[in-house]
């Protein structure tokens, strides 16, 4: 393997190819079969299609398709044509979609063929000056089009500082900002992750096969999972989501599996996981939320395997880690990585001894470039000596093993999926007869937490559980939806007129 000089994410993919380009990079379930040839030479086809858009430099290309190998090269494409990425989960709805394309001015919008009829006119609307459509295999304008492209194309150069995607989150203040990832944020996550958990050469006796079932709009499936196989040269098995079945099923073929913790309490649960089904793997990975300890531990049994949970977010990609081969302590997030630093300040930026709760703030070549033509947001996310402030809390133990024990950041995730109560909030307090409403949180087996509204009406006006519902599930995403709403005459607050969401998680808890 020569030096890599071109900065490009790509490039690195490109220069980690098993040195015979026929062995498999990805296979699906339904027997599509994808040699690293192919992808070269897919990617080529497509990043010279993007070319000849003649879309301006730092053009961003925005993507709402489903789960597909070619929405994966799709990826890859972009980058190697030097644009920028930008994934869209596909539950978004209208009002959700038109937000990210007023804000990211994309250059080009690609989306599943049965959505363009009502993507077109939003596209149109926010002067976005492509649309494409892409269905998987079956084709779609953007294969047609990328068909007759040569099938070679030089790697666009990129610095390790020119962005290279751009994720949407949210902060306090429920307004989604693009968080500005660079080929360098990613390129040093991939290597760092590849040495820290032992990944083994796809074409090496014994090497690694990754079951890849989580969406590819996020850090979690986009990044963490693609990246490592792809800079390893390793065959990915590809599933268009998390189907409890074929999960089973093809674990005997695979070596690697990263999942959401409501992934793992499935698997723990189902009737066929046993040591026997899991012979062939190595790791498991759990993040994006809390793993219970109660879950590892009935993992461990039924399959004689210890998740690693690791911790990340879409600003930093991946922050720590358990390790590899030392002990993996279920309730914990593991050690920095290499590279990365992460301390634990008290509200005075004082750093917390050992045990003691504070604020986790971070640095290193990971941490992202900022948000998206949001200077002074940026600005207030770091602190004067360059570390990020993740709003997350937690706390080192004396082994120097990260916990995470809560957010000073409103927000719930959700079987792995972010939800920001503000952004639910503002749009059950436009419905009629609504006075106010307080969106919260509560423990849920399968999701991990729940999403709960509190609604409280105006004077004389009737609420109803399943109109609310039904009116947020015709404009939200679906796992934004509160699986219950609640009826009050009024929410608890405090002296200074805060809503006490804790006494509401308390309450409707149970
Ligand atoms: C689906 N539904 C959810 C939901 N997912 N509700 C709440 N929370 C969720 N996470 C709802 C749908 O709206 C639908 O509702 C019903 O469940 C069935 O939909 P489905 O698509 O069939 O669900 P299912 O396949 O069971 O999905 C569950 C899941 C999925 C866990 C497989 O949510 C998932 O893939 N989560 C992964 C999220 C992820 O990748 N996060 C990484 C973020 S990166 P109805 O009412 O319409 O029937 C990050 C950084 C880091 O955080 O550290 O990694
Ligand atoms: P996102 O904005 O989707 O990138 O979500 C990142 C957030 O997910 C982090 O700030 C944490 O709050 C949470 N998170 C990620 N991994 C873990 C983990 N292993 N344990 C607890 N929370 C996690």
């Amino acid at each position: 393997m020569g030096t890599v000089t071109n900065g490009n994410l790509y490039a690195l993919v490109e220069a980690r190819m098993p040195r015979d380009r026929q062995r498999c990079a990805i296979e699906t379930p339904d027997g599509l079969y994808y040699t690293w040839d192919d992808l070269e030479r897919a990617t080529a086809k497509l990043a010279n299609l993007l070319r000849s858009l003649r879309l301006p430099l730092g053009a961003r290309v925005a993507v709402q398709t489903e789960k597909s190998p070619e929405a994966l090269m799709l990826y890859l494409a972009t980058l190697r044509a030097g644009y920028v990425f930008l994934p869209l989960n596909t539950a978004y709805q209208a009002a959700e979609i038109d937000y990210f394309l007023a804000d990211a001015q994309p250059s080009l919008v690609v989306c599943s063929p049965q959505n363009a009829h009502w993507i077109e006119p939003l596209a149109r609307r926010r002067r976005v000056a492509h649309l494409l459509t892409l269905d998987g295999a079956r084709g779609g304008t953007l294969i047609e089009a990328g068909a007759p492209e040569s099938d070679r194309f030089d790697t666009v150069r990129r610095e390790p500082d020119d962005l290279a995607a751009i994720l949407y989150t949210s902060g306090t203040t429920g307004r989604s900002k693009g968080a500005m990832l660079t080929h360098g944020n990613m390129t040093s996550n991939a290597l760092v992750l590849q040495a820290y958990w032992g990944w083994r050469r796809g074409d090496e006796p014994g090497g690694d096969v990754l079951l890849h079932a989580l969406p590819i709009f996020h850090v979690h499936g986009l990044f963490v999972a693609s990246h490592g196989a792809l800079v390893n040269g390793s065959k990915m098995i590809w599933l268009p989501r998390f189907d409890l079945a074929e999960v089973l099923r093809q674990l005997p073929r695979s070596t690697v599996f990263m999942g959401v913790p409501t992934m793992y309490v499935r698997l723990a649960d189902a009737p066929g996981l046993d040591r026997e089904l899991v012979r062939n793997m190595r790791l498991f990975v759990s993040g994006s939320a809390p793993l219970l300890v109660e879950t590892h531990r009935q993992f461990e049994q039924r399959t004689g395997h210890r998740i690693l949970e690791r911790y990340g977010m879409s600003e930093t990609v991946m922050l720590t880690s358990n390790p590899y081969d030392g002990e993996r302590r279920p309730g914990t997030v593991g050690f920095a990585l290499p590279g990365v630093s992460v301390r634990v300040v008290d509200e005075h930026g004082m750093r917390c001894a050992p045990e003691q709760i504070g604020a986790i703030e971070v640095e290193g070549p990971n941490v992202f470039k900022g948000y998206w033509r949001m200077p002074e947001k940026t600005r207030e996310e770091f602190t004067a000596d360059g570390f990020f402030r993740t709003g997350d809390l937690g706390k080192f133990d004396a082994r120097g093993y990260l916990s995470i024990v809560g957010r000073s950041k409103d927000l719930i995730i959700s079987g792995g999926y972010n939800v920001y109560p503000k952004e639910i909030e503002g749009f059950i307090d436009e419905m009629p007869g609504v006075a106010e409403s307080a969106v919260i949180g509560v423990p849920h087996r399968d999701f991990g937490e729940a999403v709960t509204a509190v609604v409280v009406p105006r004077p004389g006006a009737e609420l109803d559980e399943a109109a609310i519902i039904a009116e947020l599930r015709a404009r939200i995403a679906g796992f934004k939806v509160p699986k219950r709403v609640h009826i009050v005459d009024e929410l608890p607050r405090n002296s200074m007129g805060k809503v006490q969401k804790n006494m509401l998680r308390e309450q409707f808890g149970r």
